[in-house]
């Protein structure tokens, strides 16, 4: 057999969660199109297409109201089936919004006893993913949000997350767990709008807790790109801050509802960014965590359409990674980003403030008119970019 440059392999650290390649194609407007999964059958899967992890919510795994002894059994054969196929649990996270207990949020929510359950829920559910080996426990608080802003104060709301994410992580150190918090945000869906709504709300909330350096981001292309904004800058800025703990990677349009779709299939250009940024083609530090593909196939599709739609995520990442490789090493590219360099006055910008250094700087001359009128050819490194993308290069 031939050798498949895209092939992915464990080294990718591909992973899908249970409820992704599982989603059997129910829409608040129609019945499932696909028979629901065992979870071992799909860990064997996402093994043969070449991922290297499964991640869930505790449901995902174990109904609600199982007995102990139920529990125990699925988490054994689930354990089994995990060594069976060379495969790891990377991230875990609770489902504190099918319940309808949650239909007024889960840490936000106003009746206390709503809000005890949801913490007894997440710390039986952190048991569950440290005890199936993962470092990243997501928050994603789909239901922490409103339809009527009147039913609550939104300061309180924060408070109570704040005090809720507090509270988990001196139970992971008290446990002597190896974890880390990832905070997932979304503007909304599935309600009306849900509290600390992207990325950057998240960062600016992370540096208010007690155990600051615990949390980071888990930013979602969707959801950056339903608010409307640029999923590269998000993640950028949580990777100069040393908090992209984990991404969740799909394609989406924008000004539409989640769609979830698969890595890649919309917004090529965006995709192509994303990923010459998570690899630090172009010299900066690379992402080294999870790639998470929390995407699902279209509800066209049946069993087989939905291994297509796995391995077309993962076909599609390392496509454009190889395409951000090339891309970087273009002369022509190299050459129009390097012409912003000036020996000069790059080590006096490089320095921190001295008044020395202030006095010096501001002694520079610069040719403002010049420099205004020169031309950026950034046109033709859009084109270089789309060229290479298209293979035209
Ligand atoms: C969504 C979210 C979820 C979360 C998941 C893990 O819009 O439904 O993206 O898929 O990522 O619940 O926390
Ligand atoms: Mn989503
Ligand atoms: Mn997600």
């Amino acid at each position: 057999m031939s050798h498949d440059p895209i092939q992915p392999t464990r080294d990718d650290r591909f992973t899908f969660g249970l409820w992704t390649v599982g989603n059997p194609g129910r829409d608040p407007f129609g019945a499932a199109t696909r028979a629901v999964q065992d979870p071992c059958r799909i860990v064997q899967k996402l093994s043969e297409c070449g991922a290297w992890g499964v991640n869930l919510h505790d449901e995902d795994l174990i109904p609600f109201g199982s007995s102990a002894a139920k529990r125990d059994g699925i988490v054994a054969d689930f354990k089994k089936a995990l060594d069976d196929h060379g495969m790891v649990v990377p991230m875990a996270t609770t489902n504190l919004f099918s319940q309808p207990i949650f239909k007024d949020g889960a840490f936000t929510a106003n009746d206390p006893k709503v809000r005890a359950f949801a913490l007894q829920k997440t710390m039986t559910a952190i048991e569950l993913g440290v005890e199936l080996g993962a470092s990243t426990y997501v928050f994603w608080g789909g239901r922490e949000g409103t339809e009527t802003d009147a039913c609550r104060d939104p300061q309180e709301a924060t408070r109570r997350f704040r005090h809720a994410i507090d509270y988990l992580c001196e139970f992971v150190k008290d446990r002597g767990y190896d974890l880390r918090f990832a905070l997932e945000a979304k503007p909304n869906e599935p309600r009306g709008d849900i509290y600390l709504a992207t990325t950057g709300h998240m960062l600016a909330f992370i540096a208010t807790l007690k155990n600051e350096e615990m949390v980071g981001v888990n930013p979602e292309v969707a959801h950056e790109s339903m608010a409307g904004l640029s999923m590269t800058h998000n993640v950028a800025q949580a990777m100069e801050a040393g908090k992209l703990f984990h991404i969740d990677l799909n394609g989406q349009r924008i000004g539409r509802y989640d769609q979830d779709l698969r890595f890649g299939s919309e917004d090529l250009k965006q995709a192509f960014l994303l990923v010459r940024l998570l690899e630090g083609t172009a010299g900066t530090t690379p992402y080294t965590g999870p790639l998470h593909f929390d995407a699902h196939a279209y509800r066209t599709e049946d069993d087989a359409g939905v291994w297509d739609f796995a391995r077309g995520c993962m076909r599609t990442y390392k496509l454009l990674a190889e395409r951000a490789r090339g891309f970087d090493a273009d002369s022509e590219v190299r050459d129009i980003i390097a012409a912003m360099t000036d020996a000069a006055i790059d080590p006096l910008l490089g320095a921190p403030y001295s008044a020395a250094s202030a006095e010096a700087l501001r002694a520079m001359p610069i040719d403002i008119d010049t420099i205004a009128k020169r031309g950026l050819r950034y046109e033709r490194l859009d084109q270089l970019m789309i060229e290479n993308l298209m293979g035209a290069r």
